[in-house]
């Protein structure tokens, strides 16, 4: 694509610079709660810069993955319209803040999260658990499969990676719920970084094995986690399965008014995000790709990663704010 073509596909590039602010801001207010076990004081903080600063943003914009139901959630409900109203309409997800109980606690890896879609191209998805497996860029299409066990799963990954399994590791959310995987991927000789929360880093940080050292995520979290990280995933290669985990009469019902119809499909991250994407997350507390929010004397020092699926583009902002009154 060349450059005039590229300004010309899908979302106006500008937001790709502006996007950044939204989920630096949140992350400063939630950094400032870091550590004092307070994860609904954290998550409101967070809540209300993110807003505050999505609405400055030029866009006729829709929450489509938020904070909950609007009578569960005063602000960033689904549905909720942010922006200005004057500019391309678009679809919207977001978490202000990955990862609550790991801000609360000051344990690696939260963040602000953000990703823009074209208007109708993000998956709804209730409020639900979803069955995951994503790995990173450059291995043929289809290596894995979430319907494959971990066993054949991390041996194709392996074999393609060139090394042996036992070089592998798979991050799995910590949870009862997922003894049997654990002891299937333990089974294999496979490592595992079991994480407490923060699926959507998880995922991200499948697509850079080196700086990261995980190279395949496994196991069950939410489903709006899983849209917002497929969205990344569009971004920069790699790829993800997901399947909605609809065990209830009342769940089937909930996505059926969501305009989920086949309760068993697999998403895989192109159907989640469809068309051009942008994708923000900003650290909260220090992680394995980005730092957290710090605090100096006279500035504050934020990291965030930008990224764009129509130019494949990975930008990391580090930023030194020095009116600190904007925060
Ligand atoms: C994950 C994780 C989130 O929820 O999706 C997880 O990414 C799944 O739910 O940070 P359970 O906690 O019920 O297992 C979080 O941990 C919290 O939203």
């Amino acid at each position: 694509m060349n450059i005039a073509q590229n300004i010309a596909a899908g979302l106006d590039r500008i937001l790709t610079m502006e996007v950044v602010r939204v989920t630096e801001r949140a992350a400063v207010a939630a950094a400032r709660l870091r550590g004092r076990g307070d994860e609904k004081a954290a998550d409101q903080v967070a809540v209300d810069a993110m807003r505050q600063e999505l609405n400055r943003l030029a866009i006729k914009g829709t929450v489509v993955i938020g904070e909950g139901e609007r009578d569960e959630a005063p602000m960033l409900y689904i549905g909720e319209e942010v922006g200005t109203g004057k500019g391309p309409a678009v679809d919207i997800a977001l978490d202000p803040l990955e990862g609550t109980t790991i801000c609360a606690k000051n344990l690696p890896n939260a963040l602000a999260v953000i990703a823009i879609a074209e208007k109708g191209s993000l998956l709804f998805a209730p409020d639900v658990y979803m069955d995951k497996i994503a790995i990173g860029p450059g291995y043929p299409e289809g290596l894995i499969d979430i319907d494959a066990s971990p066993a054949e799963n991390l041996a194709n990954l392996a074999k393609a990676k060139g090394v042996a399994v036992s070089d592998i590791t798979a991050c799995i959310l910590d949870r009862p719920r997922h003894a049997r995987l654990i002891d299937a991927v333990r089974a294999t000789g496979a490592a595992i970084r079991l994480i407490g929360d923060g699926d959507v880093a998880g995922v991200i940080h499948t697509t850079d094995p080196d700086e990261t050292g995980i190279d395949i995520y496994l196991g069950t979290g939410g489903a709006p986690e899983g849209v917002l990280a497929a969205a990344a995933l569009r971004c920069t290669g790699g790829q993800m399965q997901g399947r909605l985990i609809l065990d209830t009469p009342e769940k089937v019902a909930r996505a059926g008014k969501m305009g989920i119809s086949d309760p068993k499909r697999v998403y895989r991250a192109q159907d989640m995000a469809r068309g051009d994407v942008l994708f923000a997350a900003t650290g909260v507390t220090d992680g394995n790709l980005l730092d957290g929010v710090k605090f100096g004397r006279t500035f504050i020092t934020t990291h965030t990663i930008v990224l764009r699926s129509s130019s494949r583009t990975v930008r990391e902002i580090k930023a030194r704010h020095q009116d600190l009154d904007k925060f």
